[in-house]
């Protein structure tokens, strides 16, 4: 087909979704559904627009098809629906407007059924020729995208486990390998040749029309036993899938071993086709093993990226720059000069691509990982520019050319490389280790690099006997095993230290000041603790560990030191009885519960958030430190839930989807366990270390005011440290008051000034002070407003983790009281009263640690009104506010 000059619709919009791909990805961190974003502008955008443009092409270059067959202008509608459709989707997903989605899945799948519809006509309408099995691969994969749609538009509607599991491997199969998948095997049987510039495989034709029924039957199971519900399905599927492309790949290699890919073209798309069954294995083994669908979608980034990056992005990146010179025609010297630019560090580019996503995907540390990914981001997107310069500088060539009288020349020159730069690669694996080094270098506790103690100190009563002690102590479950070694006196010792929790963070902290940095699971270190004459003392410093238990002892034998080590006191670092690190951070400051609140400061806003009218929540709390003022003059390290001293206050409904992504910014490992869900605890309860994320999904079945808060040990210490807030979900037809407000009460064990908690203080129950929402006395100052004669609702949570709560408002008495999902009053009558009963009243609502409800209440006349948790001596520390009412 006629395919000279320029077509807007053709290119440009696969560079567009690329370069808002781009960036996106630079500027991910800062908005939350970026990934989907990513991904989606990346294999919905430019993949789904080359795949609708070039299987036409190729249709009618392998059909013959008459020209004028189709028209460029219809073509360009069809093209141009489907973007409309786009937008719409990549707009209505991460807003959460659910009918902009519809419209937008709907306007896709129109295009791409048209589309298929044309393809099947063109198919009638040709003569018998070969290849007309490559067109069948395009009208599967297109008849497969509105499917795939329709799973993803069921998906943006926000589903709970374990539909969304089942569904989302269900579109992601459909999509990535029904109509990606499919319709680049279909087309790289005869351009991967022509790419490569050698010969047809004599088997090409014959294994691509053995190959489809085998990749049909794969993708029916592949597809169908996610919505069956069955893994093992799933997985059969995969595995015929990838027998099929296999198959299709034999004479793909046969040609590749007669000429091996030397260009970018052949180079990008050659690695993209090794990452396809990589990325089959790995997904079939995860369906296989995985224990839930739930499971299975939290670890399917990595599978994503393979799929996407790896095999789609890069397949796609190869054929365009192959085909834009191609297509632009203008004879050998036109190429030649397009090919010339496109060809351009294209072995570095290949290679940092693939050795960057190769290690990405494996554990490595989180610094070294987010290093590796820059740089293979720019490897990549560097090729957008490139495609630019190329089409710029074949059409240029070309002008020139048609402004000169032709010259007769020969008609094929082969302008590619014979071989890849060995220079550029030398460069590529230099780039990835010089950015592997600066992860590690940016965080050498990642790496589990040695840490020698330094000031490791010289006993001052034995002589050193110039033998070194090594024992190997691993760190788990909030124990050192063993958690007591020997050391004859004078002897150097020296740990190994490994955490092997699969969790938790660990440290080994020695009296005498030798310490190992924080481990990561899986990491080791080693603790060179110097000469040993005296018994030391060990601990995890995690806080919370060490009261827990994760503590360590070195004892001495051998004459001269065994005796005297506690008497001496001259032994360099070692301690006084009694006195420990943890507690040696200096005393706690006093809080003066008469001193105000200064004028700078903001209260916690104690107002119910509005109900919002989405079906699906998406919230992302933030596991943060987060230094605050938490009585007047106090100030505490928080560990936080977006930055607030208790979480932020979350409300829905009954039946509402709450998509909530954890990200832990903090120092140690953090995790959530939501009331309000019903949920297996494993893995959305799951402790994350610094760095990591998940999502936890759930649907609120059952209303009330519920808790949320960390999960990881020692409970009572995260949450006394500030990780727990109030979720509250409204029964069906909650009348309307005038004013809603959420008051949750817990408890301040202070560190000393600026310090994070004081786990020794949590674990001995003795509170320093109570707070209602986060701050101590902060209503007093700040008091709650209403209007005389105005309804109050007031929830009530008891955050814990340890004292009870028994509400009270001065003055008034509340006519409904609604506790732990039931009414024990409603406008002054409880559930076993006679109907004209209305006469009852309360006076305080008692809730233990987890317990929440709400009260309600009418201010008789303008005043003062105190709220006590009625419990005095925490309201006296505290557990205060005022409703300030006027008339
Ligand atoms: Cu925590």
């Amino acid at each position: 087909m006629n395919s000279r000059g320029s077509w807007f619709m053709r290119d440009r919009p696969v560079l567009i979704w690329l370069l808002v791909a781009l960036v996106v990805s630079l500027v991910h961190p800062f908005f939350a559904s970026s990934r989907w974003l990513m991904v989606h502008l990346v294999v919905l955008g430019a993949v789904t627009h080359s795949a609708m443009v070039w299987s036409v092409h190729f249709t009618d270059a392998l059909l013959k098809t008459r020209a004028g067959f189709e028209e460029r202008r219809v073509q360009s509608i069809r093209l141009g629906i489907f973007h409309v459709g786009a937008i719409a989707v990549f707009v209505g997903v991460p807003t959460a407007i659910w009918p902009l989605t519809i419209a937008g899945g709907t306007l896709i799948s129109g295009a791409v059924l048209w589309h298929a519809v044309m393809l099947v006509r063109r198919l009638r309408a040709a003569l018998p020729g070969r290849f007309r099995i490559t067109v069948r691969y395009y009208i599967v994969a297109a008849l497969l995208l509105p499917v795939g749609a329709l799973f993803g538009v069921l998906l943006a509607r926000g589903l709970a486990e374990p539909w969304h599991g089942r569904l989302l491997v269900a579109h992601t199969m459909t999509n990535l390998l029904g109509w990606i998948g499919l319709t680049v095997l279909g087309t790289l049987v005869t351009l991967w040749p022509t790419m490569l510039r050698t010969r047809m495989a004599p088997n090409a034709e014959s294994a691509s029309t053995h190959a489809l029924p085998i990749l049909g039957v794969g993708l029916l199971l592949a597809i169908g036993g996610p919505l069956l519900g069955s893994e093992v399905l799933g997985a059969a599927g995969i595995v015929a899938y990838l027998v099929g492309t296999l198959w299709v790949y034999r004479p793909i290699l046969t040609s590749a071993r007669q000429r091996p890919p030397a260009a970018f073209p052949t180079m990008s798309a050659g690695a993209g086709l090794v990452w396809l069954p990589i990325g089959l294995g790995l997904m079939a083994f995860s369906l296989a093993t995985r224990g839930s669908w739930a499971a299975l979608s939290d670890h399917y980034g990595i599978l994503t990226t393979i799929f996407v990056v790896g095999f789609a992005l890069q397949v796609l990146l190869g054929a365009l720059s192959y085909l834009l010179p191609v297509v632009i025609g203008g004879g050998p010297s036109v190429l030649r000069a397009g090919m010339a630019e496109l060809d351009r560090w294209s072995t570095w580019r290949v290679a940092v691509a693939n050795l960057g996503l190769a290690l990405c995907l494996l554990p490595v540390p989180s610094l070294v990982r987010v290093v590796l990914s820059v740089v293979t981001l720019v490897a990549l997107a560097v090729s957008i520019p490139v495609l630019l310069r190329g089409i710029i500088a074949s059409v240029k060539a070309k002008r020139a050319l048609e402004k000169q009288p032709a010259t007769p020349g020969v008609r094929h020159v082969d302008t590619s490389p014979r071989t890849w730069s060995r220079p550029q690669l030398i460069a590529a694996v230099s780039v990835i280790a010089v950015g592997a080094t600066l992860g590690v270098g940016l965080d050498p506790t990642a790496a589990g690099l040695t840490t020698a103690a330094g000031q490791g100190p010289v006993a001052a009563q034995v002589t050193p006997t110039g033998h070194t002690t090594t024992v190997t102590v691993t760190a788990k479950d909030m124990r050192f095993h063993p958690a007591q070694v020997s050391v004859p006196a004078g002897d150097k010792l020296v740990i190994d230290l490994v955490n092997t929790d699969s969790t938790d963070i660990h440290d080994l902290v020695l009296a005498n000041g030798a310490k190992s940095p924080r481990l990561s699971p899986g990491e080791k270190a080693t603790v060179d603790v110097g000469v040993v004459s005296a018994p030391i003392d060990g601990w995890c410093s995690v806080v919370g560990h060490r009261q827990l238990g994760m503590v360590f002892k070195v004892d001495v034998t051998g004459s001269s030191a065994a005796g005297s080590a506690s008497g001496g006191g001259g032994s360099g670092g070692a301690m006084m009885p009694g006195m420990t690190h943890a507690d040696a951070t200096g005393p706690s400051p006093a809080i003066d519960f008469m001193k105000q609140w200064p004028a700078g400061f903001t209260a916690y806003d104690p107002v119910l958030p509005p109900l919002r009218d989405e079906k699906v929540h998406k919230v992302t709390l933030t596991a943060e430190d987060v230094k605050t003022e938490v009585a007047p003059g106090v100030s505490q390290v928080r560990w936080t839930y977006n930055g607030t001293s208790i979480g932020p206050v979350l409300h829905g409904r009954v039946g509402d989807t709450f998509e909530v992504t954890l990200v832990n910014k903090g120092t140690i490992g953090h995790s959530v366990d939501f009331h309000a869900s019903e949920v297996a605890p494993d893995l959305p309860m799951r402790t994350l270390q610094p760095g990591q994320s998940l999502v936890y999904r759930f649907t609120a079945k059952r209303s009330g005011i519920w808790l949320y808060h960390c999960s990881t040990m020692p409970m009572s210490t995260h949450i006394a440290a500030g990780m727990a807030g109030a979720i509250v979900i409204e029964p069906p037809g909650l009348p309307k008051v005038d004013h809603s407000y959420v008051l949750s009460q817990s408890e301040l064990y202070l560190g000393a000034q600026g310090d994070p908690v004081n786990a020794a203080k949590v674990a001995a129950d003795q509170p320093d002070a109570l707070m209602f929402n986060g701050f101590v006395n902060q209503y007093v100052d700040r008091p709650l407003a209403a209007k005389a004669g105005e309804r109050v609702r007031i929830w009530v949570l008891d955050i814990g983790p340890n004292r009870p709560l028994s509400f009270h408002v001065v003055g008034t008495q509340f006519d409904t009281v609604y506790k732990e999902g039931t009414y024990l009053l409603k406008d002054g009558r409880g559930p076993l009263d006679p109907p004209d009963y209305h006469s009852g009243g309360s006076q305080a609502l008692d809730l233990l640690p987890a317990q929440g409800g709400f009260v309600e209440l009418t201010f008789p006349a303008a005043g003062h009104y105190s709220i006590v948790n009625h419990i005095m001596t925490d309201a006296e520390r505290g557990a205060r506010g005022t409703f300030a009412v006027t008339k």
